[in-house]
């Protein structure tokens, strides 16, 4: 493991599927997009790193996290592709919004992932703080796009 990945130290990365022709969608909210811009890097270069290849990796935008659903279903849904990561980050504000988007992005992409039988990754970032998520988006606590990259390989292999 690179150590610009030390912290996928979380998974087990023996045996991994081979996914050199596996077709990743990776939904991005634009939203705080210093964040999910970040995020969505780390996904990427992890998918790379572990033999995706770059023709097989297509980026979609969406406005916001709470779009992160029908955006991941509209992709999840078509024959060709394997596995769809979302990426978003819902800072909390000085109302309850975060609550309901986080909610309803927790259910929605459960859902999403149960209809279509395939992984949909919750690449979301719920943080008090901008500088929360900053830490979590190639920051001190690492990059969590490498995780929701990771954890896509990995439900690949349950296939
Ligand atoms: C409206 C809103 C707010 C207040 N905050 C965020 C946020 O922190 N992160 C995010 O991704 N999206 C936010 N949104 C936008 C909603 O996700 C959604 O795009 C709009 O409510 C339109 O459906």
């Amino acid at each position: 493991m690179s150590s610009a990945h030390k912290n996928l130290s979380v998974f087990n990365t023996e045996g991994l599927p081979d996914i050199s022709a596996k077709k990743f969608v990776i939904v991005v909210a634009e939203w705080n997009d210093e964040v999910t811009g970040a995020l969505y890097e780390g996904a990427h270069k992890t998918l790379l790193e572990y033999g995706a290849k770059p023709e097989n990796i297509r980026r979609v935008n969406v406005p916001g996290s709470f779009e992160l659903s029908f955006g991941s279903q509209v992709y999840a849904q078509k024959p060709d592709v394997d596995a769809v990561i979302a990426i978003g980050c819902v800072i909390q504000g000085e109302t309850k919004h975060n609550d309901y988007i986080n909610h309803a992005v927790a259910h929605g992409l459960t859902d999403v992932a149960l209809k279509y039988n395939k992984p949909v990754i919750f690449g979301v970032l719920t943080p008090n703080t901008l500088q929360q998520a900053l830490d979590r988006a190639g920051g001190i606590h690492g990059n969590k796009g490498d995780e929701a990259a990771m954890t896509a390989i990995k439900m690949l292999g349950l296939q």
